[in-house]
């Protein structure tokens, strides 16, 4: 087990920024330094893709499943120390739900003030994709639902710092002006470049987060209607399928690459805006993910599946601006094409659901500051405990020494 305080870093940001990717390339450095790393992953129901991904990867993985951490702090809690005990974490790192705000009021501040012997609090990075952040940039909508630009705005105004993701896809000028744009909407805010999938910057960022001031800097003004109206305008899709391929029937990458390919292609007819579709296939000791960020760009893949085994298992998670119960039509539908006569689809699990309002464990109106005075509440607890055991011994010893009154 590790000894003493264990750095957590918190990656927010939007649907799609590169969250997962960044934790596996950032614990893929710290394990390279020798040091044993536990990735928290997040989601409104179970059956992640992030996890099945980062599990595949052979890095210890705790999730939070059917509620974001804010709505489950003490899940958040169970994991974090699970991952510290069982398998003796040296440093943290969580992702939370993409379509998450206000971290810093209901997680941030509570692990400051309550667990503060537990975990070193680094600062928050919020995440974002260059090419989403110059469309908010551009007309404070980008394309997005009113509510879910409200949430992307609100992820940004409490970063400690903001992390341009996916440096590798933009030049030098772009760059400049990104960082011009977000510099005079949010002065006091740190911003810096990087690309999880390069790795270009991601060490510098580490180094500068473990070494950081203690994160959760500030806390926002977040109106929690708008907040759940943007929640709600997504459709939640996590599925599961088992399938068993016949002779001649497609290769699994390119079953998925189509399964993919027809899904985008639906869903931009259908004008709804893509959070994301990520798609897992496992077969064996092989996988492949494949991802869809946004409506009308090309799918991206990572991995292959070698050979042709008879039996495979694929796992969908879609956030689209639609209602879960036509989202689940439309990821039946494209599966079921995709599969054709030469594969046979057999649901396991699927959920399609509208996240609820977020109903925080805690929300903070301001930022906690420690000070002597105000010591985590544990302790307060623990100095009470010993001021009960000592009256109780001192009346012991007078009942002992016959001076009780009779
Ligand atoms: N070009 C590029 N793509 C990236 C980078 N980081 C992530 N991606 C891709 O962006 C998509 C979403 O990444 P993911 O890590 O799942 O995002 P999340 O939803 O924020 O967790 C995937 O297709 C990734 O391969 C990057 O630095 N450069
Ligand atoms: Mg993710």
């Amino acid at each position: 087990m590790a000894e003493g305080t264990v750095p957590i870093i918190f990656v927010g940001g939007f649907l799609g920024a590169g969250k997962t990717t960044l934790l596996w390339e950032a614990a893929r450095v710290l394990i390279a330094r020798g040091k044993k790393v536990g990735l928290i992953t997040n989601d409104q129901a179970p059956g992640l893709v992030d996890t099945g991904f980062l599990r595949r990867q052979g890095v210890s993985v705790g999730e939070v499943a059917g509620s974001c951490f804010c709505c489950d702090f003490g899940g958040l809690i169970r994991e974090a120390r699970g991952l510290r005990h069982s398998v003796g974490a040296d440093a943290l790192i969580a992702e939370p739900v993409g379509s998450c705000t206000d971290l810093s009021a209901t997680i941030l501040q509570p692990l400051k003030e309550n667990f503060r012997e537990d975990f070193r609090i680094t600062p928050l990075t919020v995440l974002a994709d260059p090419m989403r952040l110059a469309g908010v940039l551009a007309d404070e909508r980008g394309g997005l639902h009113p509510g879910a630009a409200y949430i992307y705005w609100k992820q940004l105004e409490e970063a400690d710092v903001i992390a341009v993701n996916k440096s590798d896809l933009i030049g030098a000028g772009e760059r400049a002006r990104l960082c011009g744009q977000l510099g005079a909407r949010l002065p006091e805010t740190a911003v810096r470049f990087m690309s999880a999938a390069t790795a270009d910057g991601v060490e510098a960022w580490l180094d500068a987060v473990l070494a950081g001031a203690e994160g959760g800097g500030r806390v926002v003004a977040v109106d929690y209607d708008t907040y759940a109206d943007g929640e709600a305008a997504l459709g939640w899709l996590n599925a599961t399928y088992e399938l068993r391929r016949s002779d001649g029937a497609p290769a699994w990458d390119n079953f998925a690459s189509d399964v993919m390919g027809r899904l985008g292609r639906a869903l931009a007819r259908d004008g709804a805006a893509i959070g994301h579709v990520k798609m897992l296939l496992e077969a064996g000791d092989d996988h492949l993910a494949v991802n869809l960020t946004r409506t009308g760009d090309a799918p991206s893949a990572r991995g292959a599946i070698r050979g042709a085994p008879e039996r495979a298992l694929l796992t969908i998670n879609a956030r689209v601006e639609m209602a879960p119960e036509r989202l689940r039509e439309f990821v039946g539908a494209a599966v079921a094409e995709g599969a054709g006569t030469g594969i046979v689809v057999a649901p396991a699990e699927i959920r399609a659901l509208r996240p609820g309002r977020p109903k925080p464990t805690h929300r903070y109106r301001e930022v906690f500051v420690a000070t002597a005075s105000r010591a985590p509440r544990r302790r307060t607890w623990g100095r009470w405990l010993v001021v009960i055991l000592g009256l109780f011994l001192v009346a012991y010893a007078l009942f002992l020494m016959r001076a009780w009154p009779a």
